[in-house]
């Protein structure tokens, strides 16, 4: 079945912002980062817009270096809480054309639409109004690449920047790579890309013509990953939150050391309700509860289920951890710090609202 998965990224995303929020900065290099103190100044560069990189300019290049080439630049300092405020904005509109949504950076997200469009060029017109909304909105450019992989959308939406949109059809992947250097792959910086030149790997199109034996053979496993890549043959699905998560926890000190049970139980009941309401954001399910415990003193105790499953259910967590509770119920000492971390977690619109009563058995 074709896939069509949209990979969008922000243009020049810092600088963008300071140039809307400063209409007399557009059409000059502006330039986010240390300060440059004349040519004198350490750190280096966050970003700049496409006029600063006419320059040579770039993200990560030492902010003298830069000033020399370009003293006239406007040398701004970044804004983090500004910048993230206004992803935030970018990602709430991007998250309203697809339940299949995964943000993976500040200015970059993947959208999957394979059961909302029929082909390439209804995918392509849901491109334009994204391009539209954020533009109307928001007033920044975004670059988007449409494909059938997460990592050839990727490669795609930076095929034209600023406010690109490229699409990549299944049949048309092999021409799409062909001339690209081998960099343009996630993942390939310019470390690993000297190994790769040294054995005659420059051209993406060089990885399709070695066959995937001679690829592991020469690299091990990143070489069949990326050989994988360069065909087109990545089935990673598109998630709501980085794979990388694997837990989602809180935990509260008390005000004062306490063997109250009310306290205690309210302030679990606080835990419970914040981690669900990312739980229900995200539409996330979990099968293991963790109990964590902090006496006074600090001898610190963690106690754990694991269900048959995966669940989402606040109330069940709650008995759960009151039952695991129970075997501290007679410890002398007071409680210091308590904590829930739910784990083992899986990314599902059907995460199971199941009854209590199915587990009154458990
Ligand atoms: P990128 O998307 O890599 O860069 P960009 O949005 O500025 O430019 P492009 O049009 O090529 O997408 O990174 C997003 C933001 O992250 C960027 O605006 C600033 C920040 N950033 C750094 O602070 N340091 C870095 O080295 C990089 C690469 C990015
Ligand atoms: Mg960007």
């Amino acid at each position: 079945m074709n896939r069509f998965i949209f990979h969008c990224d922000l243009d020049c995303f810092f600088a963008a912002v300071e140039i809307k929020d400063n209409p007399q900065y557009k059409g000059k290099p502006v330039i986010i980062g240390a300060d440059p103190k004349e040519g004198t100044g350490r750190g280096v560069v966050s970003t700049c817009n496409y006029e600063a990189r006419k320059f040579g300019l770039h993200s990560a290049m030492p902010i003298s270096q830069a000033y020399r080439r370009c003293p006239h630049g406007i040398y701004l300092r970044p804004d983090g809480k500004k910048y993230y405020k206004i992803s935030k904005e970018v990602m709430d509109i991007l998250e309203t054309y697809s339940n299949d949504f995964q943000r993976v950076g500040v200015d970059e997200a993947y959208l999957e639409l394979t059961e909302i469009v029929k082909n390439y060029e209804e995918a392509e017109e849901i491109a334009k109004k994204i391009q539209k909304e954020i533009q109307d909105k928001i007033s920044i450019t975004i670059s988007i690449g449409i494909a059938p992989t997460k990592s050839l959308a990727k490669i795609a939406s930076d095929e034209n920047k600023p406010n690109g949109i490229t699409v990549v059809k299944p049949e048309k992947i092999h021409n799409f790579l062909k001339d690209m250097d081998i960099t343009r792959i996630p993942g390939i910086g310019k470390k690993s890309k000297v190994y790769y030149y040294k054995k005659g790997i420059r051209k993406i199109g060089d990885i399709i013509n070695t066959p995937l034996l001679k690829m592991i053979e020469l690299f091990g496993k990143h070489g069949k990953w990326i050989w994988n890549v360069a065909n087109g043959l990545d089935n990673r699905k598109v998630k709501e939150f980085h794979e990388e998560r694997k837990s989602i926890s809180a935990e509260r000190t008390f005000f004062t050391d306490t063997d109250n049970f009310n306290e205690i139980l309210s302030k679990f009941e606080d835990i419970n309700k914040k981690i669900h309401k990312s739980i229900i954001k995200h539409q996330i399910a979990y099968k293991t509860i963790t109990l964590k415990i902090r006496f006074e003193g600090f001898q610190t105790y963690t106690r754990s289920k694991t269900l048959p499953f995966h669940i989402q259910n606040e109330k069940y967590v709650l008995n759960i951890i009151l039952q695991l509770f129970r075997e501290f119920s007679n410890n002398k000492k007071k409680i210091r710090l308590v904590g829930i971390k739910l784990s083992n977690l899986e990314r599902t619109p059907k995460a199971r609202q199941t009854s209590l009563i199915y587990y009154a058995s458990t």
